[in-house]
């Protein structure tokens, strides 16, 4: 087969040259193609039924134990100009990068076959929707593919009727780490990847498109493409406010989309859009509307119970793949606080050992179609999106930042994003639980300069004064003895409805330099099980702690040099002398 779009064919054309496949064969995103996906993986061993009467149409897939997770030091961002991908993004010049990876693909498909997939990021219907084709040698990415974009004919005759795309090839290669990149051309609008078989690394559609390339598109064309969960929450009056919110990595993004109210909230629903990203399209009447590119999700498993997260729980119940879970001797999928079960074998197949560490690893992960989600918001497929009420940011802090406070303004906002710091987690390989600054959780996917990118976010409180209010959440808190002061999930919901009291200006706050905290009282507390010091501790700031996090914060922004936009350095000195004014009134 081949398209009706010349430049798709020759591209094709090029890549089977360069990396030599037995066979290319172009997806349909047929039921069919995804059920002959999995089998021709159980041939081949790469992938596992699981307990069909407990799990019907549920499937495991190991992974290589090197590679479980993103790799941000193999990925890079190749613009002509080194400061245009800034200091956030590895660099290397787009001759380089090319001929690095292409020396890397060359003959990489031999004896195996090229899967073009032809795929729409959001509503096949919707202008904000983008397409993309990603070639593939692995059939465990055509497969998560189907469950989690727009994928096959329908995405095709969009883009031969457009007649641009965004490229993007994969390989993986011989999972050496050593031969392992993950390649960004923006100005191209090219991806290559090849080494890995791994979500964000190989699922190009996602971290590679949908943020990385996708950023760089809405800086040029006026809109934002953000790591951020939408999600509705309706009042038992049956009003719905969407807020879009930017966690970190593993910072309960997922978890936060498709919450369940706890029962001392009766008559509250939530509807999930979306668990990862966001683009953000200012509309004709100044507000933000959001679509979510993605149609499936690719979540955390560990952590998912019955009481954490039923939603969840429920969904991955039937037609999912899961990644480098565990196994009980019934055959059914293990991850540590599942409640249930014991795990037999670990998540390299080797027979279960307290001595290995986890059965399954800490960033194993779940692929369904977001239709599995039993609170799947049918707006989700509004082509014009949704609008948003309220920004949220937020990071996993032990320490320091309250449970939640609202910037003063878009611009102090804009700084609330940038300052975000969070403990980095399982979902990139390296180091876990040490604090880094995560811009708007963007850290690993801004496709360029955060300089420009804060310009680009602080561009927008100039065109408009319906923008949505800015907030920032903390989940994490600890006690001196670890334990967590909140006990989130369900009990979130407290404090989406303080953000959306605060939104429309139905609550007061408690001003103070950092921003707007709740009124302890303001917060439902009905029904929580919660100690009034912790409560205290949740809604309340450490004038000290806060002059050192200023400090190293304005250390940060400092490092982005003179592209730095001067209305950040202009709030950040506006919260420094705030802070320092108070801490004298208290002396
Ligand atoms: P990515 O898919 O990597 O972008 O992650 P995510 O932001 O969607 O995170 P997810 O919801 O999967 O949660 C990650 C981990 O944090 C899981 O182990 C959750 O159980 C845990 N978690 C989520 N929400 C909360 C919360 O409110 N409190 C606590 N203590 N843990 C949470
Ligand atoms: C993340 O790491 O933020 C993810 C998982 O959502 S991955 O798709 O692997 O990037
Ligand atoms: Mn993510």
């Amino acid at each position: 087969m081949t398209s009706r779009l010349p430049a798709l064919n020759a591209w094709v054309d090029e890549v089977a040259q360069l990396t030599q496949p037995d066979n290319v064969y172009w997806c349909s995103g047929s039921d069919a193609e995804y059920s002959n996906m999995l089998k021709a993986m159980q041939s081949d061993g790469t992938l596992t039924e699981l307990n069909p009467d407990r799990y019907p149409n549920c499937y495991l897939h190991l992974s290589d134990p090197s590679d479980v997770a993103r790799v941000e030091h193999l990925t890079f961002v190749c613009t002509q100009e080194r400061d245009d991908a800034g200091p956030n993004n590895h660099w290397m010049a787009p001759d380089e990068g090319h001929a690095r990876v292409d020396a890397l693909f060359e003959g990489a498909m031999k004896g195996r076959t090229l899967y073009v997939i032809p795929y729409c990021m959001g509503p096949v219907d919707s202008p904000f929707a983008r397409c993309g084709v990603e070639i593939t040698d692995s059939p465990y990415v055509v497969a998560n593919m189907k469950l989690m974009t727009r994928m096959g004919d329908a995405a095709l005759a969009r883009i031969e009727h457009e007649g641009s795309f965004v490229k993007g090839l994969h390989s993986t290669g011989d999972l050496d780490p050593e031969k392992r990149l993950i390649m960004h051309f923006p100005e191209e609008l090219t991806i290559k990847s090849i080494g890995s078989g791994y979500g964000g690394n190989a699922l190009l559609g996602k971290k590679c498109h949908a943020l990385r390339i996708a950023s760089y598109q809405a800086r040029n064309e006026g809109w934002l493409a953000e790591h951020m969960l939408i999600v509705g929450v309706e009042s038992p009056e049956g009003e719905t406010h969407y807020i879009a919110c930017a966690l970190p990595s593993a910072c309960g993004k997922t978890n936060l989309a498709m919450l369940i109210p706890p029962e001392s909230l009766p008559g509250w629903k939530i509807w999930t859009l979306g668990d990862d990203i966001a683009w953000l399209h200012p509309g004709e009447d100044g507000r933000l509307y959001a679509i979510n590119p993605e149609s499936g999700y690719f979540g955390v498993v560990p952590g998912t119970n019955a009481k954490t997260n039923k939603n969840a729980f429920d969904m991955i119940t039937h037609d999912a793949i899961f990644t480098n879970v565990a196994r009980t001797k019934d055959n059914e999928p293990w991850w540590e606080d599942k409640k249930s079960g014991e795990p037999s074998i670990d998540w390299r197949g080797r027979p279960y050992d307290p001595d290995n560490g986890p059965a399954a690893h800490p960033n194993s992960r779940f692929t369904v179609a977001a239709s599995n989600n039993p609170v799947y918001s049918s707006l989700a497929e509004a082509p014009g999106g949704v609008p948003i009420t309220a920004i949220v940011f937020g990071g996993r802090r032990k320490e320091l930042a309250p449970l939640v406070y609202q910037a003063k303004s878009w611009q102090h906002g804009v700084l609330v994003g940038a300052g975000v710091a969070s403990e980095t987690t399982a979902a990139n390989v390296g180091e876990v639980g040490v604090v880094r600054r995560d811009p708007m959780a963007m850290k690993p996917f801004c496709g360029y300069n955060f300089a420009d990118y804060w310009a680009h976010w602080l561009s927008f409180g100039e065109k408009s004064d319906r923008l949505p209010g800015i907030f920032h959440v903390n989940w994490f808190r600890q006690d001196d003895s670890g334990r967590f002061l909140w006990p989130g999930f369900g009990e979130n919901l407290r404090v989406l409805r303080w953000i959306i009291d605060r939104s429309t200006g139905a609550v007061g706050a408690n001003e103070t330099p950092i921003g707007f905290l709740p009124n302890p009282d303001d917060l439902d507390t009905t029904g929580l099980d919660i100690e009034p010091d912790a409560l205290r501790a949740l809604t309340s700031i450490d004038i000290g702690q806060w002059q050192v996090e200023m400090d190293t914060i304005g250390d940060y922004l400092a490092s982005y040099g003179d592209r730095l936009p001067k209305a950040l350095e202009t709030e950040l000195a506006a919260v420094e002398a705030n802070l320092k004014d108070v801490a004298a009134k208290a002396s």
